[in-house]
């Protein structure tokens, strides 16, 4: 049995991967993500879709990790080689909550997609891998992000080489996602750049408001992001679906208590 996904199918048709429509938004795709960093896909789930994807884990919110996380950009010690107030040290706030993979209902509206083939397919050709993988975690394949009135995620690179994000609930005003693309390179820490966007002088800075349904896609450990404090009553909840070039990817326990608050 297949769960029908909700996907906008005749806008996106990445159920037909040897069409002519697939090839070129697929080009497209590469072309966003070579010139600004990102791949930004509004209306990729349908509005009509979206309440009862928010109804399916909405029970569960009370389960995320709540807390303030004070780290720096490169979610990495302190380096005591360089002082306080060098953009390798200074200091971030994050206030955003994680809901972890097992308590993303089996069969609901985002495991649907995270687990249907040619998602993963459309995702590694935009990327440019040959296969993708879910991970093998308990915690890490599907997150919800629960940001609750005023809470932010500060600036950071994320460990993992891409990201995946799927808006759910959009709040009433607030929570730009701010980022600046191909700051963090293989043989560049990036720490001059990185340090002009954090004190406002970059002009590298690309800000956007993500609508509900809007799928975006980013290279997270060389992008340099934020979201600002969410304005307003209702919360920002956010999906991060997450695969891995290689089979059986887990966290280390160190790195599960980190995020999730717990070791599962
Ligand atoms: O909330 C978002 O849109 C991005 C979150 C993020 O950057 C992260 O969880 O690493
Ligand atoms: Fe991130």
């Amino acid at each position: 049995m297949s769960v029908h996904p909700p996907i906008d199918l005749d806008r996106y048709p990445i159920d037909k991967p040897a069409s002519p429509a697939y090839t070129s938004l697929v080009e497209k795709a590469r072309a966003d993500m070579a010139a600004t960093g990102a791949c930004v896909l509004e209306g990729f789930v349908p509005a009509d879709a979206l309440p009862g994807m928010v109804t399916e884990v909405a029970p569960h919110l009370d389960k995320a990790f709540y807390k303030t996380k004070t780290h720096n950009a490169w979610l990495l010690e302190d380096d005591p080689a360089v002082p306080a107030d060098h953009p390798r040290n200074l200091k971030q706030t994050t206030t955003s909550a994680t809901l972890g993979y097992d308590y993303i209902p089996a069969g609901s509206g985002l495991n649907a997609i995270y687990e249907w083939g040619p998602f993963r397919r459309f995702v590694a050709d935009v990327l440019g891998y040959g296969m993708l993988y879910p991970y093998e975690d308990a915690l890490a394949p599907v997150n919800v992000l629960v940001y609750e009135p005023g809470t932010k995620t500060g600036w950071h690179f994320d460990g993992a080489k891409f990201t995946i994000t799927l808006l759910l609930q959009e709040p009433e005003a607030g929570a730009a996602f701010e980022y600046a693309p191909f700051i963090r390179e293989a043989d560049d820490d990036g720490y001059d750049e990185a340090g002009a966007i954090m004190d406002g002088t970059s002009d590298k800075l690309i800000a956007f408001n993500q609508p509900a349904g809007c799928l975006v896609l980013f290279r997270g450990s060389k992008t340099l992001h934020r979201v600002t404090p969410v304005e307003g009553n209702r919360a920002r909840l956010v999906a991060v679906l997450s695969y891995s070039p290689e089979p059986g990817t887990r966290l280390n326990p160190t790195t599960q208590q980190t995020f999730y608050g717990r070791v599962a």
